[in-house]
């Protein structure tokens, strides 16, 4: 992939959405703000994550978080650092995170904004300590008309309703992906200059591709149909597909939907039968919603199973759902054999 530049310079994070707010008049002045404060953040946590064992915040805080989770320290603190970061600059009305169980007012000693954040701070917590890339996701919502004190229930909005989303990988560079609703864009980070350059444009996601990604380990608590469709991919080509895949399974959803932006792929979180009162791992308002709208944006699909992610309604800030992520065709077959299993036990009840 080239860097895009304008005349021969590099494109920084700044000039980005200072030109996107003046030549383009797609963001205003406090989204514009917003996204500069997360990607500072994100900095920050790129910093603080890359001093590993030096830093004295690998391990566990002993604390778990409200889906009984236990917390890294490192979870907390990027959990703090994107807090304090937002807090005061009078762009954001709350801010709610996978870390927090309710959600965060800003201090009355600041002024509030029109935005709501809703963010992972830290995601891919089981490959903290083994230097696997983690990453930040983060969701952009509208405060709803009138409200000065949001509450749960502000925050409860389906996903077509994002005006932002993006997310940042902490690997072996560090790179901040990013959609205001017309494309993705990609920055890395200039560690030597400290700033976010351009270095993706439009990115785009295959419709076609021959890589999945997903938990191999709990096939036995699959559904049906989710069972079927991989057995299909397994079988190679000799099977009903004619064609052998290939699989990549991080662990951490921000590489993996990373790996898909850049050469494809299709990535499945399913709901299984291992805990039946989960309807799958992740969740639904900081993980799978800003990265439908990302995958969206680069001309690829996302889906529960059953229903495109960014129509699913929010019951609660926690909320679990299947995802199914990535290349389109790949997506859509999935999706198409989980709503013909639906369709034939709905005609065996009736
Ligand atoms: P986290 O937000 O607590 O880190 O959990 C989410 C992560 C995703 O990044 C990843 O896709 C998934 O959990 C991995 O789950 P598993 O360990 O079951 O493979
Ligand atoms: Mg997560």
């Amino acid at each position: 992939m080239s860097t895009p530049t304008h005349a021969g310079q590099r494109v920084s994070l700044t000039r980005f959405l200072i030109e996107a707010q003046r030549e383009h008049g797609h963001i205003n002045a406090d989204l514009r703000l917003l996204i500069e404060v997360v990607a500072r953040a994100c900095k920050r946590i790129s910093i603080a994550v890359g001093k590993g064992a030096l830093g004295n915040a690998l391990g566990s805080a002993g604390t778990e978080n409200v889906q009984g989770e236990t917390q890294k320290k490192l979870d907390v603190i990027s959990n703090e650092i994107l807090l304090e970061a937002n807090e005061w600059g009078g762009h954001l009305a709350a801010l709610a995170s996978e870390e927090m169980d309710h959600p965060h007012p800003i201090p009355h000693r600041y002024p509030k904004g029109g935005y709501l954040l809703v963010f992972d701070p830290l995601d891919g917590s089981s490959n903290i300590d083994v230097n696997i890339s983690v990453g930040t996701i983060f969701s952009v919502l509208r405060c709803p008309e009138g409200v000065t004190d949001p509450v749960e229930s502000d925050f409860l909005q389906a996903g077509s309703r994002q005006v932002a989303a993006g997310y940042a990988v902490y690997g072996s560079s560090t790179v901040l992906v990013l959609t205001l609703g017309y494309g993705v864009y990609q920055f890395t980070l200039d560690r030597e200059q400290g700033s976010f350059v351009l270095t993706g444009s439009n990115l785009t996601i295959p419709a076609d591709t021959g890589e999945f990604a997903i938990n191999m380990s709990n096939m036995r608590h699959w559904e049906p149909p989710m069972k079927r469709y991989i057995e299909e991919l397994l079988a190679g080509r000799t099977g009903p597909r004619g064609r052998d895949f290939n699989m990549r399974w991080v662990a951490s959803m921000v590489a993996d939907v990373h790996r898909i932006l850049t050469r494809g792929g299709i990535f499945i979180y399913p709901r299984d039968m291992k805990d039946p009162s989960k309807p799958g791992k992740l969740r639904l308002m900081y993980e799978a919603n800003p990265m439908a709208m990302i995958v969206e944006q680069a001309g690829g699909a996302a889906t529960t199973g059953l229903q495109r992610i960014l129509d699913v309604e929010p019951g609660e800030l926690h909320q679990r759902v299947p995802v199914f992520l990535g290349s389109r065709n790949e997506v859509e077959r999935a999706t198409r054999y989980h709503l013909e299993a639906a369709a034939e036990s709905a005609g065996a009840l009736a």
